[in-house]
C-alpha cells in the first residue's frame, strides 16, 4: 500500500484533501502540521498525525519515512491582514519546503506536491480592476508580493531543481484565493469571502447595518471553492505535467460585487459600507487565465461562486454561533 504524507494537514486545504483521502482511498495516509492537534480543522485520530515544526530537519526526516507521496501544504499563511504585516514569518517558510525536499530526496520518495500562490505574479500586470487573466509565464519577471510570494517562488524553483538534478517528480500549483468551510474565518489571517461572510453574520445578529470594508471595494479577485480545488489538486498530482499551473475560477468579480452576493445569501438589506482605505489591500485586480490547465489537466472549476459562499456562509454562521469553538482562532506562527 502506498503512503502519502500531508503536509499541513491541521489547515484548510490540507485538512480537506485528508477528509477526501480517508473517504476514497486505499493510500495509507500520514499528516503533518505544526498546529496542536486540538486546533487542526479537520483531524482524524483513526490516521497518523504529528504535530511538530516542520522548519526543523530532523522533524521533516522523521515524517518522510518510508513515504511514497508528498503533499505540501504547510506554511505560514493567512488573507492580506496577514502576509502584509508578517513578510521575515512569511519567508520562513522556505525552510519547510526545502527541508521536505532535501527529506523526501534523502528517504527516496517519489513525488512531491507544492502548494504555491497567485502572490508569484508580477505586480506590475496586476494594477488595474479587471484586468486579464493571469497566464503561467506572468510571474516572470520577478516582481512577486512581497515576503509571500516571493518565498512562494523560490520554492517553485526550488522543487523544479530537486527534480531536475535529484529526480523527484514534482507538480506545482498556483492557487488563487481557495475559500470555504473548516477554513480562518477571525483572528487575523482570514481571506475576504470568510472576512465578509463573518462580517456580514455580525451586522446581521447585532442589526447595526454597516460593515468595514479594506479598499475602496472596486479590486477585484477570482476565488475558488475548495471542493474544486481539491478535485484540480489531484488530477494535477496524476498528471504528467511538472510544471507551475493555476488552480483557480476565472469568475473575475469586485470585492463590492462580493459583498452583493454575501448579503442576498444572508437575506440582509443592502448594508452601509465603511470604506477603510488604509487597510492591507495587496493588488488592484487579479485573475486566472485557465487555458493551460484546460488544456493540460483538461480540468476547470464547477461551483459557481454564489453557490459556493453560500455553503461558506452557512458553516461560518454555526461556527460563529457555536460557543468555545477554537475554530479560526490559532495565530501562533
Ligand atoms: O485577504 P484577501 O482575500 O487576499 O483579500 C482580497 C481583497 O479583499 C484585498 O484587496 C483586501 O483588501 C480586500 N478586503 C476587503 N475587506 C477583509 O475584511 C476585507 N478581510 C480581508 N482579508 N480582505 C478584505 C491572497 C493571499 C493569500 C493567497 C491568495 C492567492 O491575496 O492573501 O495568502 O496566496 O491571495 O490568490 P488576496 O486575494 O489579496
Amino acid at each position: 500500500m502506498k503512503k502519502i504524507l500531508i503536509c499541513g494537514a491541521g489547515g484548510f486545504i490540507g485538512g480537506h484533501l485528508v477528509s477526501h483521502f480517508t473517504k476514497n482511498t486505499d493510500f495509507k495516509i500520514v499528516c503533518a502540521d505544526i498546529k496542536p492537534l486540538n486546533f487542526w480543522f479537520q483531524l482524524n485520530d483513526q490516521l497518523k498525525n504529528y504535530s511538530c515544526d516542520l522548519k526543523d530537519f530532523d522533524n521533516a526526516l522523521e515524517v518522510t519515512q518510508d513515504v511514497d507521496y508528498i503533499y505540501n501544504f504547510a506554511c505560514n499563511m493567512g488573507g492580506m491582514g496577514f502576509i502584509e504585516n508578517n513578510k521575515a514569518e512569511c519567508m520562513l517558510s522556505v525552510l519547510v519546503n526545502t527541508n521536505l525536499l532535501r527529506a523526501a530526496h534523502q528517504n527516496k520518495c517519489k513525488k512531491y506536491f507544492f502548494s504555491s500562490s497567485a502572490c508569484v505574479y508580477n505586480a506590475s500586470k496586476q494594477n488595474d480592476t479587471f484586468i486579464k487573466g493571469l497566464k503561467e509565464s506572468d510571474a516572470y519577471p520577478a516582481d512577486p508580493e512581497d515576503g509571500y510570494g516571493w518565498e512562494k517562488l523560490f520554492s517553485e524553483r526550488m522543487c523544479r531543481h530537486f527534480m531536475e538534478d535529484y529526480g523527484i517528480e514534482v507538480r506545482v500549483a498556483r492557487y488563487h484565493n481557495i475559500y470555504g468551510p473548516y477554513g480562518t474565518y477571525d483572528g487575523g489571517r482570514e481571506k475576504a469571502p470568510a472576512a465578509l461572510c463573518r462580517k456580514v453574520i455580525k451586522a446581521k445578529n447585532n442589526k447595526d447595518n454597516k460593515i468595514e470594508v479594506w479598499g475602496d471595494g472596486k479590486q477585484t479577485r477570482t476565488f475558488l471553492y475548495i471542493d474544486d480545488c481539491i478535485e484540480g489538486t489531484l488530477r494535477l498530482f496524476e498528471s504528467d505535467y511538472s510544471d507551475p499551473v493555476n488552480i483557480g475560477s476565472d469568475e473575475q468579480v469586485s470585492i463590492n460585487q462580493m459583498i452583493e452576493i454575501i448579503e442576498s445569501i444572508s437575506g440582509t438589506e443592502k448594508l452601509e459600507r465603511i470604506y477603510q482605505l488604509d487597510k492591507p489591500k495587496g493588488v488592484r485586480g487579479r485573475s486566472s487565465n485557465n487555458d493551460l490547465v484546460k488544456k493540460v489537466l483538461n480540468w476547470s472549476f464547477k461551483t459557481k461562486l454564489k453557490d459556493g459562499l453560500k455553503k461558506t456562509y452557512d458553516w461560518i454562521y454555526v461556527e460563529t454561533n457555536k460557543r468555545g469553538s477554537n475554530l479560526g482562532k490559532y495565530t501562533k506562527s
